[in-house]
């Protein structure tokens, strides 16, 4: 088989570079190794900057994301019995919208299935072939099949635990990470939420969140031990625990009920750097992680395909190479920024074990900060909302 850009992966990032490419003429196939009930079975993320809505619009994806998203327009920060708003429209004029990762996912699916795009699902075995020579090409598994891809790029969009990353040289690739001594348990309620605007709660028991779907779809997270599993926790055990790190008026109006989604993610910082080698180029999860506290890992992995459809625009369009040889340098740079606000913010929130009297005192003399501070407020909605692309 022949085509112009390889993807590997058909989760949001490889499905949103591909229908953006398509939009444009160019040519693509999706390589992804499980079927597509069971990435639409996946819940991540709810919460889509601007960057993002445009790409979905510029993809011609966007028309139920208008109709069934949520825009909001601040979020909510609790520490002990003290709540304070970051109004996201005073100080960005920006709001985020509320749409389902499962949603984004599930769109693009549509989009890319309407016209005819080729995806290859229950792919083993991805070889990635020659992507520092100008002839690269894919390697890979269907049904026992042996197959063969020749392209002209090759788009590493595997996630976290894909095979891209590993495709570059370790002479050439450099990984910085840093683990976190905790987990989150996330549960997916059919109950209204407890609030409209998300609240992130950082309590002594630990960090918990409220987050929504729609009306009738919650979403909460608690921060727990990385030795527990989603069955040590009863729904009933998790809704007291909820209870417990929320202020008590919002946990007095909690509507609990059976979780139809119930798992554990552990939390980590990572980044691959160089994001190219050759005419390999990796986007999203595949070169970079953050811990979940920002909302920023799926918006990060839109910038990345804005800088990589539009370098490869470029190239088809006018046969230039200066998108392409900027891609690394100019989604790391945005990359670092999301890195290190999500840092930031998961350190603002989480208790950590064995956390010192004296970092307990930093925490919340920062947490009074931001709640005092108009600057610090600003710079705080500037970053959730996304820094500009
Ligand atoms: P994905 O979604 O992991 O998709 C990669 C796809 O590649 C496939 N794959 C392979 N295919 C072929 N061959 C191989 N060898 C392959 N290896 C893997 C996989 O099956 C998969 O389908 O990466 P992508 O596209 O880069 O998207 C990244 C986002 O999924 C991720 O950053 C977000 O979900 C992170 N995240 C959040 N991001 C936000 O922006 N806002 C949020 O509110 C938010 N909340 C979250 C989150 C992630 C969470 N978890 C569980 C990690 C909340 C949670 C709890
Ligand atoms: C979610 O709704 O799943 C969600 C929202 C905000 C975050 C993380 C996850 O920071």
């Amino acid at each position: 088989m022949k085509t112009q850009v390889a993807i590997i992966g058909g989760g949001p990032a490889g499905l949103l570079l591909s229908q953006l490419l398509h939009v444009r003429g160019i040519d693509s196939v999706i390589l992804e190794r499980k079927t597509r009930d069971y990435v639409l079975g996946r819940i991540r993320a709810g919460v889509l900057e601007q960057g993002l809505v445009r790409l979905m619009e510029e993809a011609g994806c966007a028309e139920r994301m208008h109709a069934e998203g949520y825009s909001h327009d601040g979020a909510l920060i609790s520490y002990g019995d003290e709540m304070f708003r970051i109004d996201f429209a005073e100080h960005t004029g920006t709001p985020v919208l509320i749409y389902g990762q499962t949603e984004v996912t599930r769109d693009l699916y549509d989009a890319r299935e309407k016209a005819g795009g080729k995806i290859e699902f229950e792919v083993e075995d991805v070889e990635i072939r020659d992507a520092d020579t100008d002839q690269p090409h894919v390697l890979y598994t269907v049904g026992g099949e042996a197959r063969r891809i020749e392209c002209d790029f090759i788009a590493g969009c595997d996630g976290f635990h894909g095979v891209s990353r590993q495709a570059i040289p370790l002479s050439v690739r450099r990984e910085y990470e840093k683990i976190y001594p905790f987990g989150w348990l996330g549960v997916l309620s059919e109950t209204p939420p407890v609030n409209h605007e998300l609240i992130y709660a950082n309590s002594e028991r630990g960090f918990a969140l409220c987050s929504m779907r729609n009306e009738n779809l919650s979403r909460y997270y608690i921060q727990c031990s990385l030795s527990d599993s989603p069955a040590d926790w009863t729904d009933e055990a998790f809704w007291e625990e909820l209870k417990r790190r929320i202020p008590k008026a919002q946990a007095d109006q909690l509507v609990t009920g059976p979780s139809i989604e119930k798992s554990i993610a552990p939390l980590r910082s990572f980044v691959t750097e160089p994001m190219r080698w050759g005419r390999l180029f990796l986007c999203g999860d595949a070169a970079h992680i953050v811990p979940p506290t920002g909302a920023k890992g799926l918006n990060t992995a839109a910038s990345d395909v804005h800088y990589l459809y539009n370098a490869l625009r470029d190239y088809y369009e006018n046969g230039s190479e200066t998108g392409i040889d900027g891609y690394s340098q100019k989604a790391l740079a945005r990359v670092w920024k999301a890195e290190r606000f999500s840092w930031w913010f998961s350190s603002l929130l989480h208790r950590y074990p064995d956390q010192a009297a004296f970092d307990l005192k930093m925490q919340i003399a920062d947490l009074e900060f931001l709640r005092s501070n108009t600057a610090a407020q600003k710079a705080m909605a500037e970053n959730y909302v996304g820094l500009p692309y």
